[in-house]
C-alpha cells in the first residue's frame, strides 16, 4: 500500500510487508533543534517474498545522517533515501540487521506528529503515520515488533525520560550533564503505538493491584504546579482498571501504567502501550476551573484510552480500513463504562444527541464514508464521528441483537483468538457468529454502506380482529460513490403502550421475528401483525435508540404527548419531547420565512412544566427534556433551503412560549435548587446543576424589568465553574447589560489559566448577536491566543464555526470568509487542525440559495490555493464533489 501523492489507498489492494520487523531497538539522544535516533531493526524477508526484493521504508521530512546492514556502513549505491522514503535495493536473503541514524529538529515541529516540543517537554504522537517522522520505518499497523527504547537527555532539561513498557535502567553518562533511561515493551506492536517522553514534569502516584494479585505502579505526569489538579483522573483511571476486569475479564498487563499530561496536542489524547500521551484538557479537572462537562470528559477519555489496551493494543487493526475495529469498539466500551458509573438512559441521550449533532450530519453530505471506508487519500481525515460514533453503534446493535450472554461469548472469543493480532472487522464479526450460532453476513452490510437509514413507521388497530398491524420500511439513502443500497437488520426495541401506560402483551406476531421487546426489520418493507390486542395501543419503537436510524412514524401529537408522561422508555420519552418540538420549530421557521407570527402551543409548554417538576425524575434527565432541540438539529430536520436566521427565530419564539407560561413553576423549582450545596463531580450532583442551569437559562428569557439579574447573582455566588460559566453564557447569549462585566470579571479571575481561558474565548465566539464576528478577529490578536495551540483554535475558530449557526452561516458571507482564512493560514503549519476545522462546512450544500453560493465560493478559494496540504486538499475536494 504505498503511497503516490495523489492516489487514494484502497483497501482492495491490501497486501501484506515483503519483509517483517520482528525487533526495535532505539536509541534517542534529545537535544534542542537536533535530536539524534539511532535505530536498530531486525529485519526478516517474509515467506513468499522473493529473494533480494528491494525493502521500502516510509519516511516524512527526515533527515538521514548514516545507515549500515549488519554493522557494515552501506555504500551509496546500495540505497536511495528521501525525506519521504528508503530504498534497500537488494537486502540479504537471510535475516540482518539495518541501523539508520536520522535527525530531527522537534523545536520546529508544528505539525504536531512525530517528535515535538510543548512547553518544554519533548514528545510523540505517532497515530497514524507519525512514526515516520522520527525514522525510516515500515509505518502500517500490521507489521509488530518489540521495541526497546533508550533515551538520552540533559538532566537540568529533561529529568524525566519515559518509553513504552517497563523501566529496564536507568543512570549517568559519566563526565557530562546528561543522563539515561531504558524502557522494554514485551508486547509486539504496530509503530503507531510508540511513544517517548523528555521533559521537567511533575509525577502524581498510586497504584493499583489486578484482579490477579499484582501490583501496577499509576503515574500521570504534569507541568510543575499542576499535580493538584491530577486526583479525579487518577481516580477514574483506577474504575476504568477495575471496570474492564469486571465487565469484560481484561487486565492489565505492564509493572507501570503512565499519562503524561501536554498542552499541545491535536486531539484528546493516545493510548500508546503503557504511556498515554493526554491533551491536558481531558486530564486537569478541579472544581474551580473544570465543568461537569469536563469532568465526565475526563472520567470517559481516561477510560477510553486505557480500554484501547485490550482493544488496540494487545489487539490491534490489520490495515487503516479496519480503524473501527479499534475506536467504535473502545468507544462503546466507554461509553458502556460510563453508563454503569453513571446513569444509563442520561448516557445514551447524551451520545444519541453526539450522534446526532456530528454523525448523523456527516453521513448526510459530501463526507459520508461506511464505518469501514474503502479508499482514503488522507488518513487522519477518518478519524471521524462515522468511525467512532456509528463505529460504536453497530457494536451496540451486535449486542442488541445477541443478547447480553451471546455478546459477551463473542468478546470472550474475540480476545482469545485475537489477542497479539492485527485483526480485521470480518475476525471480529467472525467471533460473535462463531459463538452464537448466528449467521451475521446481512449484519455486515452495516459496515460497508454510508449514510443513515430512514425508517418509516405506520400503525392500524383492527379492534374487530383484536389485532395491531405495523408497516415498516426501511430505506438507506445515496451517499457519495453508493448510489444504490441494499436493507440492513435494523434492531427495533419497542412497546405497545396501553392506556394505563404499561406495555401491552400480545400473543402471537407475526411478519418479523421478535426476541423479547426487539424486533427485527431487516427487509425493504415488513407487515408486523401483533394478536390478542383489545385497545388500540401507542408504539413505541427504537427504544433506547437501539439503532442509528431516523425514524418517522405515524403519530400523533397527543400519541406523542401521551409518551413524554407516560413511556416507561426513559430515552422515548424524551425522544417525545424531541418530536413534538421539532414539529414546532418546524412549522415556526415556515411562518418567519412567510413573514407569518410564530404560533405556540401550550399543552408541550405543560408536558414540560410537568417533567419539570417530577420528582421521581432524576434531575439529568428532566434538564435534558427541557433542552430544546439546537438550532443545528433544526437544520438538520430541515435538510434543504437552511435559513439559520429563520431557525434562530423561530426557536427563540418557542423557548420565550415556554419561558413565559412557566416562569413561576420555574423560579420555584431554581429556588428550591439553590441551597447551597458542597461541590461533588459525580452524576447527581452535576444532575442539580444541569437542571437549575437550564432553568436559569428559560427564567432570563423572561425576565423584562431587570434582564439578566438572575444570572448577574448566580454568576457571583458560584464556587463552582459549572456554575459561573452557565451564568456567564447566559448572560452573553442574551447580550444582557451584565455581560460586558461578567466577562471581565472571568478574564481577570482565570488570565493565567489557558484552560478556563478557552471556555471564554468559546463563550464569545458562540454569542448569536452580529457583534460576534468582529469579537472573534480581535480575539485572534489577543495575548491568550495562539495559532500554534490546537486548544486555542478550536476553542474560538472551531466553536464559531461548529457551534455558532447563525454567525458561521451569515448572509453576507463573512462567517465563510473568516473560517477559510484561518484554515489557509493553518494548513501550513499544522494541516490536522487545519482539514478539522474546514470539515465544519460538511453541510453546505443544505443551505438557502444564497449561502450556498457563499459557501461554494469560499470553499473554491481553498480548493484554488497552493500547495495544500493532502489533508485540506482532501476535505476540500470532498466537499465540493
Ligand atoms: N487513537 C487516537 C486518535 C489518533 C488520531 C490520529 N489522527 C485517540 C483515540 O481514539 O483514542
Ligand atoms: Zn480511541
Amino acid at each position: 500500500m504505498t503511497r503516490h501523492e495523489g492516489n487514494p489507498v484502497r483497501l482492495a489492494d491490501y497486501r501484506p510487508t515483503a519483509y517483517a520487523i520482528d525487533t526495535v531497538e532505539l536509541d534517542v539522544a534529545f537535544a534542542p533543534h537536533a535530536t539524534r535516533v539511532k535505530s536498530r531493526l531486525a529485519v526478516r524477508r517474509r515467506d513468499g517474498t522473493p529473494d533480494g526484493a528491494p525493502l521500502l521504508l516510509d519516511g516524512d521530512e527526515l533527515t538521514l545522517v548514516g545507515v549500515s546492514v549488519d554493522g557494515a556502513a552501506l555504500p551509496a549505491e546500495a540505497y536511495a533515501a528521501t525525506a519521504s522514503q528508503f530504498l534497500l535495493h537488494t537486502p540479504p536473503a537471510g535475516p540482518f540487521t539495518l541501523e539508520i541514524e536520522t535527525q530531527i529538529d522537534a523545536e520546529a515541529n508544528t505539525k504536531l506528529m512525530g517528535l515535538y516540543r510543548t512547553n518544554g517537554t519533548w514528545c510523540t504522537q505517532c497515530e497514524a503515520e507519525g512514526f515516520r517522522r522520527i525514522t525510516y520505518f515500515l509505518d502500517r499497523p500490521d507489521v509488530l515488533a518489540v521495541y526497546t527504547t533508550r533515551l538520552e537527555a540533559d538532566r537540568a532539561l529533561a529529568p524525566v525520560l519515559l518509553g513504552n513498557g517497563n523501566l529496564v535502567e536507568t543512570g549517568e553518562i559519566p563526565g557530562t550533564n546528561r543522563h539515561f533511561a531504558v524502557w522494554h515493551d514485551p508486547f509486539p506492536k504496530p509503530a503507531y503505538l510508540f511513544a517517548m517522553v523528555g521533559g521537567d514534569l511533575a509525577c502524581v502516584r498510586d497504584r493499583f493491584v489486578t484482579m490477579s494479585g499484582r501490583d501496577v505502579d499509576l503515574r500521570i505526569y504534569v507541568e510543575h504546579g499542576k499535580e493538584g489538579r491530577c486526583a479525579y483522573a487518577m481516580d477514574a483511571l483506577k474504575r476504568s482498571m477495575r471496570w474492564d476486569e469486571e465487565a469484560f475479564g481484561r487486565e492489565y498487563d505492564l509493572d507501570i501504567f503512565m499519562i503524561v499530561a501536554v498542552s499541545d496536542f491535536n486531539m484528546g489524547a493516545m493510548e500508546n502501550k503503557g504511556l498515554n500521551v493526554f491533551n491536558d484538557k481531558y486530564v486537569l479537572a478541579i472544581p474551580e476551573t473544570a465543568t461537569d462537562q469536563d469532568y465526565s470528559g475526563v472520567e470517559g477519555v481516561i477510560a477510553h484510552e486505557y480500554f484501547h489496551n485490550w482493544t488496540g493494543n494487545r489487539i490491534t487493526c490489520r490495515d487503516w480500513f479496519q480503524l473501527c475495529l479499534k475506536e467504535g469498539l473502545t468507544v462503546f466500551r466507554d461509553q458502556e463504562f460510563t453508563s454503569d458509573q453513571r446513569s444509563r438512559p442520561v448516557k445514551r441521550i447524551s451520545d444519541v444527541r453526539l450522534l446526532r449533532a456530528h454523525q448523523f450530519p456527516e453521513d448526510a453530505g459530501p463526507l459520508a464514508h461506511p464505518v469501514r471506508p474503502e479508499t482514503y487519500r488522507e488518513i487522519n481525515n477518518f478519524y471521524t464521528a462515522t468511525v467512532y460514533e456509528k463505529g460504536s453503534e453497530l457494536v451496540r446493535m451486535l449486542k442488541t441483537l445477541l443478547g447480553e450472554d451471546g455478546f459477551r461469548r463473542g468478546m470472550d472469543l474475540y480476545f482469545d483468538r485475537h489477542d497479539g493480532d492485527a485483526a480485521t472487522v470480518e475476525d471480529f464479526i467472525a467471533c460473535f457468529a462463531e459463538a452464537t450460532s448466528t449467521d451475521l453476513s446481512q449484519f455486515r452490510r452495516w459496515y460497508a454502506q454510508a449514510s443513515t437509514p430512514r425508517v418509516r413507521a405506520r400503525g392500524h388497530f383492527d379492534p374487530a380482529a383484536r389485532r395491531y398491524v405495523l408497516e415498516l420500511a426501511q430505506s438507506i439513502p445515496p451517499s457519495p460513490g453508493q448510489p444504490e443500497k441494499t436493507p440492513v437488520p435494523i434492531p427495533i426495541r419497542f412497546g405497545l403502550v396501553g392506556p394505563n401506560g404499561e406495555d401491552m402483551q400480545f400473543s402471537t406476531v407475526s411478519g418479523a421475528t421478535v426476541e423479547g421487546d426487539v424486533l427485527i426489520l431487516d427487509q425493504a418493507t415488513q407487515r408486523v401483525v401483533f394478536s390478542d390486542i383489545g385497545v388500540r395501543p401507542v408504539p413505541s419503537l427504537l427504544r433506547g435508540f437501539s439503532s442509528p436510524v431516523v425514524l418517522e412514524t405515524d403519530l400523533t401529537r397527543d400519541d406523542r404527548l401521551f409518551l413524554l408522561s407516560h413511556d416507561s422508555d426513559p430515552f422515548n420519552r424524551w425522544e417525545a419531547a424531541q418530536t413534538l418540538a421539532v414539529a414546532d420549530l418546524k412549522a415556526g421557521v415556515a411562518a418567519v420565512r412567510a413573514g407569518q407570527p410564530v404560533a405556540t402551543d401550550a399543552a408541550f409548554a405543560d408536558a414540560l412544566g410537568h417533567v419539570a417538576g417530577d420528582e421521581s425524575l432524576d434531575h439529568a434527565f428532566r434538564a435534558l427534556v427541557l433542552q430544546l432541540p439546537t438550532e443545528a438539529d433544526i437544520a438538520r430536520e430541515l435538510s434543504h433551503d437552511v435559513d439559520p436566521e429563520a431557525i434562530a427565530t423561530s426557536r427563540t419564539a418557542l423557548r420565550r412560549s415556554v419561558a413565559e407560561r412557566l416562569a413561576k413553576p420555574f423560579a420555584a423549582l431554581y429556588d428550591a435548587l439553590s441551597t447551597p450545596a458542597p461541590y461533588v463531580p459525580d452524576a447527581a450532583g452535576a444532575g442539580r446543576r444541569a437542571l437549575r442551569n437550564t432553568l436559569l437559562d428559560y427564567l432570563t428569557l423572561a425576565e423584562t424589568e431587570t434582564p439578566g439579574a438572575r444570572a448577574e447573582a448566580h454568576y457571583r455566588a458560584a464556587d463552582n465553574m459549572t456554575d459561573r460559566l452557565a451564568a456567564l453564557t447566559v448572560l452573553v447569549n442574551a447580550d444582557a447589560p451584565g455581560a460586558g462585566a461578567a466577562l471581565a470579571d472571568f478574564y481577570d479571575r482565570f488570565r493565567d489559566d489557558q484552560l478556563v481561558l478557552d471556555k471564554w474565548f468559546t463563550v464569545q465566539a458562540t454569542a448569536p448577536g452580529d457583534g460576534t464576528l468582529g469579537r472573534v478577529e480581535a480575539l485572534m490578536k489577543h495575548p491568550a491566543f495562539s495559532m500554534a495551540n490546537p486548544n486555542r483554535v478550536r476553542s474560538l475558530v472551531g466553536a464559531f464555526a461548529g457551534a455558532n449557526q447563525r454567525q458561521f452561516n451569515r448572509a453576507d458571507g463573512a462567517g465563510f470568509r473568516l473560517v477559510t482564512d484561518v484554515v489557509l493560514a493553518l494548513d501550513p503549519k499544522n494541516p490536522q487542525v487545519a482539514a478539522r476545522l474546514l470539515g465544519a462546512f460538511r453541510s453546505w450544500r443544505a443551505l438557502e440559495p444564497g449561502r450556498r453560493a457563499l459557501a461554494e465560493a469560499a470553499l473554491r478559494r481553498v480548493s484554488a490555493q497552493e500547495p495544500l496540504s493532502r489533508d485540506v486538499a482532501d476535505i476540500v475536494a470532498r466537499c465540493l464533489e
